[in-house]
């Protein structure tokens, strides 16, 4: 049995993408480490119940580490997983075979699911996926939740619903979901005209008016510069599933 150690390494960064235009060539006579037999266990998966990802990890002198990472149906990536980790002492392993843990959480997308993971050897230059040995599969995901839609803006109210020049306004935004972020995270809103955006309005946490609704407060101050006219104000908030969608409303700022 071969020696890992749970839970993930401290200290291995995200490692996405393909590799830069500036990144360093591999050294000579280098042999990329590869995934085999990439497999999740058992399937379908049932979000919020334990499932494995099995693959064999080689590699012509030592396989250093994993990363894995997913993409749910409607593209959100996540990490569900604990990374194994090698036990540095001893002599490097140039096979391996892992068993990584992971579990959606309850509320995760039913529908196919992709993983990818990639593996690397620490001969080269492992920035952004560079030096990596990659398998990707999919898997579906049956029991979790089907809640695809970005919550409802219920209501969007500005006070006074024509604010005064350099004068402060308040926005209150109600929005309900069956999968609100709880309690909810920072929310940003803005507004423009045709050549300003402020970014300014400022609020708390969200009060929870129910189990599917919460209720933004902001307060944006009184900026002088502001010109009187017509502005649009923006907000958006995603769901525990990550789906958001922007939402707009018209308003003026007039002259004291
Ligand atoms: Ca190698
Ligand atoms: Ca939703």
């Amino acid at each position: 049995m071969k020696r890992w150690m749970v839970p993930a390494m401290a200290g291995v960064v995200v490692l996405l993408g393909t590799a830069g235009a500036c990144d360093p060539p591999p050294p000579p006579g280098w042999v990329r480490p590869e995934v085999q037999d990439l497999t999740v266990s058992p399937t379908p998966v049932v979000p919020g119940e334990p499932f494995t990802l099995s693959a064999t990890l080689v590699d012509d002198h030592q396989v250093a580490w994993i990363d894995v990472w997913f993409r749910s149906p409607t593209g959100r990536e996540s990490r569900p997983c604990e990374l194994p980790a090698f036990d540095s002492e001893g002599d490097p392993q140039t096979r391996v075979d892992v068993a990584v843990p992971c579990q959606l959480p309850e509320f995760a997308l039913n529908g196919t699911w992709t993983v990818v993971m990639n593996v690397y050897d620490g001969e080269t230059f492992t920035g952004h996926g560079a030096g990596a040995g990659q398998a990707v599969t999919t898997f579906e995901a049956l029991g979790g939740s089907n809640d695809d839609e970005p919550p409802v803006v219920e209501a969007f109210t500005i006070d006074p619903a024509s604010p005064i020049q350099g004068q402060p306004f308040t926005v209150t935004v109600r929005v309900s979901d069956d999968h609100l972020v709880t309690p909810s995270g920072y929310v940003v809103m803005n507004y423009s005209n045709t050549h300003l955006r402020r970014w300014d309005c400022e609020s708390g946490p969200a009060e929870q008016l129910s189990p599917t609704q919460q209720e933004f407060v902001f307060t944006c101050p009184g900026v002088p510069e502001l010109a009187a006219g017509p502005y649009n104000a923006r907000f958006a908030l995603s769901d525990v599933n990550g789906n958001s969608r922007p939402h707009t409303a018209a308003f003026d700022i007039v002259d004291p």
